[in-house]
């Protein structure tokens, strides 16, 4: 994957949208996202069939402007629709293990952010990780407390040379301050999905990064 993919990364699932996701995407896309990933967690998600089905909508979406889709958690899911890439948190699917059932071309993203666990998905092959939560967020029930864009300098000062994508309470006054503190981009939810229009939303945030 080029860097460059990462600097507007969008996630997203069902619940996170009082719209439908393939509009909310379509439009976020139009605004100047480079990156999305499908993430169907938490309250009423889809499960099974449902969710695949869903996959494969966005999947789709995301081919026909050529934006690298990536799955959240759900190895088998990424495997079956041959998804561009698979983001695992520190308490899912080991990365060993994931590079031993995946294509070798498939991105890999782990959520780290102590020097730790940052180390260990270098080690381990992974191709960027994901650190925050930078800012306070209420969209993900069991978030830490915020590390601030200090969290992002400190990894870069002790050597961290994988890409970083900061996460968490990510807006367009913000993201740039995450930039600067040497993430190759930045990672939301909320502000693109529910925002009353994505396609504006992300094309704010991109001005502000570019
Ligand atoms: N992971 P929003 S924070 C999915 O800290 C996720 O690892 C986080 O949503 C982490 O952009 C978070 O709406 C939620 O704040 C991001």
């Amino acid at each position: 994957m080029n860097k460059e993919d990462l600097l507007l990364y969008f996630i997203m699932g069902s619940n996170n949208t009082s719209g439908h996701p393939s509009e909310v995407l379509e439009k976020a896309i139009k605004g100047g996202i480079t990156c999305f990933q499908f993430r169907e967690k938490g309250v009423g998600a889809l499960e099974g069939k449902e969710k695949e089905k869903l996959g494969r909508e966005l999947q789709s979406i995301c081919k026909n402007h050529q934006i690298p889709f990536i799955v959240n958690d759900d190895t088998e899911l990424a495997i079956l629709l041959e998804a561009d890439g698979i983001h695992v948190g520190q308490d899912d699917e080991p990365v060993e293990d994931i590079k031993k059932k995946c294509p070798s071309s498939m991105i890999i993203g782990v959520s780290a952010k102590t020097l730790k666990e940052a180390k260990e998905a270098e080690r381990q092959g992974a191709d960027y990780i994901g650190t925050g939560p930078m800012f306070a967020t209420s969209t993900k029930e069991d978030a830490e407390a915020p590390i601030g864009s200090q969290g992002i300098q400190t990894l870069r000062k002790q050597g961290i040379k994988l890409p970083i994508v900061g996460i968490g309470g990510i807006n367009k006054s913000n993201a740039k301050e995450v930039i600067d503190a040497g993430a190759e981009g930045v990672s939301l939810i909320s502000a693109i999905s529910q925002a009353s229009d994505p396609e504006k939303a992300a094309s704010e945030l991109k001005n502000r990064l570019t």
